[in-house]
């Protein structure tokens, strides 16, 4: 076995031996954690070119090869599924942005991070701790040429001007405060602090200030003016944070822009890749988000809304990446993985996509935000030629957080103790083995902080309501007398419509000690326990207390 790989017996945790074992070479461990990755054992997959490539809010229903009634052509990503392999009950670790991309660079759950509940702003300081293993600086000390392209969220240290207020470590700055930034220092704590040899893109979501480019670490123009942007083009209802912005940066210009960045590392990087170096490309799509901004020649295009235009015009942003793989000559020893950050927005216009035949988020219940499958259960394809079998699918269960395992498997690398605390391989899915499950249980999250946990069939959830945006809230779903908590069994009720909890009081109290113990042990596989950032409220007691306070 591969140095630092997690078996399947591994992941099945429990007492005994096995902890106690832990138990006793934790000092070791620490030791070795604080090493640098060593270049572990050879493996038979040699090094592959990385493309992964994270759209933002693209919901699981949004392309026809999840859901072949849908009603938004997708013929990029189909052609990837048709290509590679299919999962079907893929999650990612929260149902926002920010803490989806901290676990899936850091393969460790966003709620051991600072950040509680959530999404952070584009002038919040940077969220991956220092020190922290990334996705990106796993590959890199591989010898990889790691680069990102397209949304950071991930906050980055601004530098203020002189005398200026500090900015909220957390959530979104307000109107006064963005003028605080000295937008013409270097910005430090972004990609290329975390592993990263280039990096080009935004700051936050494209919604949120600065409208500028970053290219490494600093902007490429500097903000003079203050703009807005519709949130939904051809609308002037809701509006995009006004602030800090660039004369001539135009929402509906970004996406074409960064597709064509992703390219341009393509072309630049593909010489060395054929020759034996490979390339990470980390591709953060801000589509199709809001703005919802399709440029001009795709405005139409779906006959639907603007938001299915949009999607139609991300799935042509896929085509023009993978038709530079094939261009470049390193199509064949590219692995790809094609996913969201979390399910669709009701930015969308759920209700309208619904009427016209397309469920942006398939059968699944609620959406972006909410602890139900709608909020985090998202679109993943893998293709990977020679080694993932063509026009698969499977049901295995896997998060957004085990990518870093799976590579670090890959390239045989070794993951430190202190690195990747909830990241599984699934290599072998990859492969087409179908000896699962690998993954033993899974832990969602909301954008309200409010906690689910997965095993097997059945799902937990720590929460009333949606834990999201979706109604019941919290405070709704307790003025309802609605359970304190949600049990659900997934393979009868993918719909969650039956709150078994009532029925299965044992099962409610295993997955709640086993949620508690993950909890405790700051991570959720094999090895000695490692420390949150800050104490996780599993109840959200405080949350409650305000919310009852209220009314
Ligand atoms: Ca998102």
């Amino acid at each position: 076995m591969i140095a630092g790989m997690k078996s399947p017996q591994d992941s099945r945790r429990g007492g005994g031996l096995a902890q106690r074992f832990y138990a006793i070479v934790a000092g070791l461990a620490v030791v070795a954690a604080s090493a640098a990755i060593d270049a572990g054992a050879a493996t038979p997959y040699g090094q592959p070119n990385i493309l992964l490539i994270l759209c933002d809010d693209l919901g699981y229903g949004d392309v026809r090869c999840n859901n072949p009634e849908g009603k938004i052509a997708t013929p990029h990503v189909d052609r990837l599924a048709r290509e590679g392999l299919r999962f079907t009950d893929a999650h990612t670790t929260s149902s926002v942005c920010t803490p989806t991309r901290y676990s899936l660079l850091t393969g460790r759950y966003n709620w051991r991070s600072r950040l509680q509940s959530g999404v952070l702003g584009g002038l919040s300081p940077r969220l991956i701790e220092p020190g922290r293993l990334t996705l990106a600086s796993l590959l890199r000390a591989q010898g990889y040429h790691t680069m990102a392209v397209g949304k950071w969220h991930l906050g980055m240290n601004w530098a203020r001007h002189e005398g200026q207020a500090e900015l909220p470590r957390h959530g979104i700055e307000t109107s006064n405060q963005v003028w605080s930034v000295d937008y013409a220092q270097r910005i430090a704590g972004g990609p290329t602090s975390v592993g990263f040899g280039y990096f080009f893109g935004i700051s936050g979501s494209l919604d949120m200030v600065p409208y500028t480019y970053i290219e490494n670490d600093r902007v490429t123009v500097a903000p003079t003016i203050e703009r807005a942007f519709p949130m939904t083009h051809g609308k002037t209802d809701k509006w995009t944070r006004r602030g800090p912005a660039v004369p001539g940066f135009e929402v509906e210009d970004v996406l074409p822009t960064l597709a064509r960045k992703a390219v341009d590392c393509i072309a630049q990087s593909a010489t060395e890749a054929r020759a034996g170096r490979p390339f990470f490309l980390y591709v953060a799509f801000t589509s199709p988000h809001t703005p919802i901004a399709p440029s001009p020649q795709w405005r139409g295009k779906s006959g639907l809304n603007p938001y299915a235009d949009f999607v139609m015009e991300t799935d042509w942003a896929v085509g023009l990446i993978l038709e530079a793989l094939e261009r470049y000559h390193v199509a064949t020893n590219t692995l790809i993985f094609f996913t969201s950050d979390n399910g669709c927005s009701p930015a969308a216009d759920l209700a309208q996509l619904r009427a016209a035949g397309h469920a942006a988020n398939g059968p699944l219940r609620g959406h972006k935000a909410d602890i139900w499958e709608g909020g985090h259960r998202v679109p993943f394809v893998v293709r990977w030629p020679g080694r993932t079998p063509a026009g698969t699918v499977t049901d295995q269960l896997i998060s957004l957080v085990d990518v870093l395992a799976t590579c670090a498997e890959i390239v045989g690398a070794r993951v430190p103790e202190n690195a990747g605390e909830d990241s599984v391989s699934f290599l072998p899915a990859l492969l087409g083995r179908t000896n699962g499950p690998w993954r033993q249980s899974l832990v969602h999250h909301s954008v309200e902080g409010r906690f689910a946990i997965r095993r097997g069939p059945w799902k937990l959830a720590l929460c009333a309501g949606s834990g999201g945006w979706s109604a019941p809230r919290e405070p709704e779903a307790a003025r309802q007398g609605l359970p304190p908590v949600q049990l659900y069994n997934l393979t009868q009720d993918l719909k969650e419509q039956h709150n078994l909890q009532a029925g299965h009081p044992e099962i409610v109290a295993e997955l709640t000690a086993l949620l508690e113990q993950q909890v405790r042990d700051g991570r959720s596989t094999p090895g000695p326990p490692q420390t949150n950032e800050v104490q996780v409220d599993l109840w959200k007691k405080q949350q409650r207390a305000t919310s009852g306070r209220g009314g």
